[in-house]
């Protein structure tokens, strides 16, 4: 199976992160993408080989004999149904909507993550600086509601909710800094301990190769 990477995405990251927890990495060929600054505002120009498997030109992408999947939350789906046994997330019941109600709150800090970032791209009159407020203002408000709602119920697994959280805290902590531990002082503890993982040390945010 081929797995389209870069080390800066949080949506690679929550792939890498469940790989290496579920110790599968064996079974994967990881193929960093390069990317220029100019991804935010501009179509850009990518090898043959990943325009061919995604359409939707993004990473990550998993390619495998079977099935191509364009997106982190279908990547997820098929490594912890197809390959994990159902490890990662209960397949049914209140267990699965419980940790999918967290997962959601954490993909949306994510996504703010991102759109800050494309935003933050952007040079001089182009930048909205109410845009990257608003960004901001979601991280912050999503951090809170995990660590009042979520953070309690998190379990012994380190299963996909709270890799996608520790995911998104990490992303934070090393994109904007540590402005989003005074909104969830309880939650950082608890990212402190879990950011010891070998999966997450393993797996630490860098810089995107550019081309
Ligand atoms: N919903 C997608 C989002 C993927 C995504 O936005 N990936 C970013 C990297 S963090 C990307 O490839 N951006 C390039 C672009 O938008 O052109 C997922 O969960 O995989």
């Amino acid at each position: 199976m081929r797995l389209y990477v870069t080390p800066a995405s949080p949506w690679v990251r929550r792939v890498r992160v469940a790989i290496l927890e579920l110790g599968i990495a064996d079974r994967f060929e990881f193929v960093q993408t390069k990317w220029p600054h100019s991804w935010g505002t501009q179509t850009v120009s990518m090898p043959a080989d990943f325009t061919q498997a995604t359409p939707v030109m993004r990473i990550p992408a998993l390619v495998t004999d079977d099935v191509t999947l364009t997106d982190s939350h279908a990547i997820c789906d098929y490594l912890n149904g197809e390959l994990g046994g159902y490890r990662l997330l209960a397949r049914e019941g209140a267990a699965r909507w419980k940790a999918l109600a967290a997962m959601s709150i954490a993909n949306g800090i994510i996504e703010a993550q991102v759109a800050r970032r494309a935003e933050l791209l952007r040079t001089g009159a182009d930048r909205s600086d109410d845009f990257i407020a608003k960004m901001r203002d979601r991280q912050m408000r999503c951090y809170a509601a995990l660590e009042e709602q979520h953070l309690p119920s998190f379990g012994s697994v380190f299963d996909l909710a709270q890799i996608t959280t520790a995911v998104a805290c990490g992303y934070d902590e090393w994109r904007y800094g540590p402005d989003w531990r005074a909104a969830a002082p309880k939650l950082a503890a608890w990212y402190d301990d879990v950011a010891k993982r070998p999966s997450l040390a393993a797996t630490a945010p860098a810089e995107t190769p550019q081309h």
